[in-house]
């Protein structure tokens, strides 16, 4: 297949792209266009080149997928400065996505023109890396350095309208993209505009190179979101270079800088979890022509934080949303809670006065669960007790429609004997909402035994609909990630009694990336959460358990394993907390002793690697990539490490066996005792990423 084209509309070249389904700048792509355009250049009947692409999108960067194979020439760099020289005006015509390499591509060019629901950015930044295709150079020069540095840093893309008004795009067309491309260059020609090269541009660079304290100002708020990652700083090095390093010189530095980025941990990292994102949402044995149910109308059952978080992500997508709530009071409540979340974002500018309004009345709240009787999907987010939810269940098993789709929210409970309780367990499975629902990307989709495929693929659909990121997952207590996250819990409670404090502990895993600690985590989710359901379960966490009975339930009570000053979220140490600590270590006969970050770290992150493992041989999880989606983006797992199972891959699995081996020897505790697959892994020299992430 050819993946560049070309034709001719007049005395116009119209380069196209043509490789789907992102028009992704693969190695034969660039020979393509390093092949039109130097045809185009040379023959002496065309007058002017646009450059555009076929399919749903312009181009949407470099081919990740080439980054872990050596470099191939032609570089993106060689393109860019074959099409920025080249002596005859050169416009892109962009639509879709302009992203990465595909916009820097265009800064190339010497004029850009978008269709108005283009979106342009350079999300380098979120995959470990910078643009290293001239971006850096090129981007500052033509919209300044504030905002070239807000785009390159967040990584988010702009619309075209605010691309316009920056002077990144010159116009912005309706229609076609190639004849909206001719009809611009022509114009260009019978105006005689002059070729626009961006790298000689300089009128909104050099009242900053009179002051080059001001470009630090500027960075000041993009430094303190960098905190342990090598692309943001090595991107305000290469944009600092804008300002004093001759450009081919700061082309040739950022090309390195870019290599060195790309062959890091961090870079592999986050590309793994960029693939391993887009995988989790296939499912081995679903075919791709499983139609997925309409979902015009969803019911959540339960308005408390978990109901009232899972109604907004849906009325954010602009889906009707009836609420049930068994009291008239804490209907109210509920709506109440949304409604304030709603007015604290449009009062920080996240969300338009007339939007909270639309949202608002996409949400029906109702004290009579009949009125679910109209939905297409209920999801149940009630009390977390089996008698509750198979009461709930057998009410909405009679009132539904016989193809509505019956979900619950239960984090922990057995789905296959919910959906028992129903005359169509074919028809229930569970959605795992992460708190807050509304913010939390993942969602966990929890496949029962009897889940029809066309209802697996509505949930994985729907979720993509609402802006989340599905896992497939199967039955068991906990299921992937709060399975994972009990083997952490109870090593940290352990810790806590050999010799570390809260703050130790927490700092440690801060430390290693994460947004915040085990503790400081149970004091912002409330500690008499946990405290109930051990209760549930006859089980205790001794120091956990004595600060609840002490009313120490975290933030709420304002004390809880921190103290907490009215009003504020960060907690400090507290003395008591220390004394009752040690005092617990005393009752148990526990010698207590220091305890460096690295022991704590792996205490913490080497059982549940652990887990992992046991997930992967019980076909719990399908690859361990999809275990490290629900890590990254449920628990906060530094992305740049790439998840647990990547991370242990990144380790050495030898080394976490022996660890893990020595624990349980120790400990006595069998949890501890090396996984049969790591065993084997380790035994065949193999790792879980190699063995697990094939698309089965
Ligand atoms: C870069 O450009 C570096 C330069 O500065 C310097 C170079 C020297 N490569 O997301 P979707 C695949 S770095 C390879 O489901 P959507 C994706 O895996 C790059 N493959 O669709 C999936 O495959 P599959 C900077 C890619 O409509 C399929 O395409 N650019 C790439 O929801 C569909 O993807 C970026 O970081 C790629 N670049 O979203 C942009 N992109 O079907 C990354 C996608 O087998 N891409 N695939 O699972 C995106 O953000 C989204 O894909 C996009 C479309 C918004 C474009």
């Amino acid at each position: 297949m050819t993946v560049v084209g070309m034709h001719r509309d007049g005395d116009i070249a119209v380069i196209v792209v043509d490789n789907p389904p992102v028009n992704a700048l693969k190695h034969e792509v660039r020979l393509g266009l390093r092949d039109a355009f130097a045809s185009a250049n040379t023959d002496k009947a065309v007058a002017a080149i646009v450059l555009t692409c076929a399919g749903r999108t312009f181009i949407a960067g470099a081919d990740i997928t080439e980054f872990d194979k050596p470099p191939q020439s032609p570089s993106l760099i060689d393109l860019n400065a074959q099409i920025e020289n080249i002596a005859k005006p050169v416009v892109a015509a962009m639509f879709g996505t302009a992203l990465g390499g595909g916009l820097e591509i265009t800064l190339a060019c010497h004029f850009r023109i978008a269709a108005p629901t283009t979106r342009l950015g350079l999300p380098e930044i979120k995959l470990g890396l910078f643009p290293g295709a001239g971006g850096t150079q090129r981007l500052p020069r033509l919209v300044g350095m504030d905002k070239a540095m807000a785009m390159i840093l967040s990584g988010d893309p702009i619309p075209a309208k605010e691309a316009l008004a920056l002077g990144l795009i010159d116009e912005i067309f309706d229609g076609d993209p190639a004849a909206a491309g001719v009809t611009f260059v022509r114009k260009v020609i019978a105006e005689k505009r002059p070729l626009r090269r961006v790298r000689d541009l300089d009128d909104k660079l050099k009242d900053l190179r009179a002051r080059p304290d001001k470009f630090n100002e500027i960075a000041a708020a993009h430094v303190k979101r960098a905190r342990g990652l090598h692309a943001p700083s090595a991107a305000l090095e290469a944009l600092r270079w804008t300002l004093d390093v001759p450009i081919d010189e700061a082309f040739d530095r950022e090309r390195k800088k870019f290599m060195e980025l790309r062959a890091g941990d961090q870079s592999k990292a986050q590309r793994h979890i960029f693939f391993a994102e887009r995988e989790a949402a296939k499912v081995p044995g679903l075919s791709k022509d499983t139609q997925p149910r309409e979902i015009k109308r969803v019911a959540v059952i339960g308005a408390g934080t978990m109901g009232g978080g899972i109604s907004m992500s849906f009325a954010n997508a602009g889906i009707p949303v009836t609420i049930v709530e068994t009291a008239a009071d804490a209907l109210q409540r509920g709506l109440g809670v949304i409604e304030k979340n709603y007015k604290t974002s449009a009062a920080r500018g996240a969300l338009r006065e007339d939007d909270v309004t639309k949202r608002m009345g996409l949400l029906k709240g109702t004290t009579d669960i009949a009125a679910a009787k109209d939905a297409d999907l209920v999801i149940e987010a009630v009390f977390e007790e089996m008698a509750v939810k198979k009461d709930v269940f057998g009410k909405l098993d009679k009132l539904a429609r016989a193809d509505t789709i019956l979900a619950t929210n239960t984090s922990y409970l057995d789905v296959n004997e919910i959906a028992a309780t129903t005359g169509r367990p074919q028809s229930v499975l569970g959605m795992h909402f992460f708190s807050p629902a509304n913010v939390m990307r993942l969602l966990e989709i929890v496949r029962g035994e009897k889940t029809a495929p066309d209802v697996l693929a509505t949930a994985i659909a729907v979720a993509r609909r609402i802006g989340k990121v599905p896992v497939v997952v199967g039955v068991c207590h906990g299921f992937v990630g709060n399975r994972m996250l009990r083997a952490r819990s109870i090593e940290a409670e352990k810790l806590l009694l050999e010799g570390a404090l809260p703050h130790e502990v927490d700092g440690a895993l801060t430390e290693f990336g994460f947004p915040m600690g085990p503790f400081a985590m149970g004091d912002l989710a409330g500690l008499d959460v946990g405290w109930r359901m051990r209760k549930a379960q006859g089980i205790r966490a001794e120091i956990a358990d004595t600060l609840c009975e002490q009313g120490r339930f975290g933030q709420k009570t304002s004390k809880g394993f921190y103290l907490y000053e009215p009003g504020s979220r960060a907690g400090r140490p507290d003395p008591e907390v220390e004394q009752l600590i040690v005092a617990a270590s005393k009752r148990l006969g526990i010698a207590r002793r220091p305890i460096e970050r690295k022991e704590i770290v792996e205490r913490l992150i080497f059982p549940m690697i652990n887990e992992g493992a046991r997930i992967l041989e019980e076909g719990i999880a399908q690859r361990s990539g999809d275990i490290d989606v629900i890590w990254v983006y449920g628990y906060g797992f530094p992305n740049w490490r790439g998840g647990p199972m990547f991370y242990a891959d990144t380790i050495g699995l030898a080394y976490i066996r022996d660890r893990l081996a020595e624990l349980a020897k120790k400990t006595g505790d069998k949890r501890h005792e090396p996984a049969a697959l790591l065993t084997q892994l380790v035994a065949e020299n193999a790792t879980f990423g190699a063995a697990h992430n094939k698309a089965a």
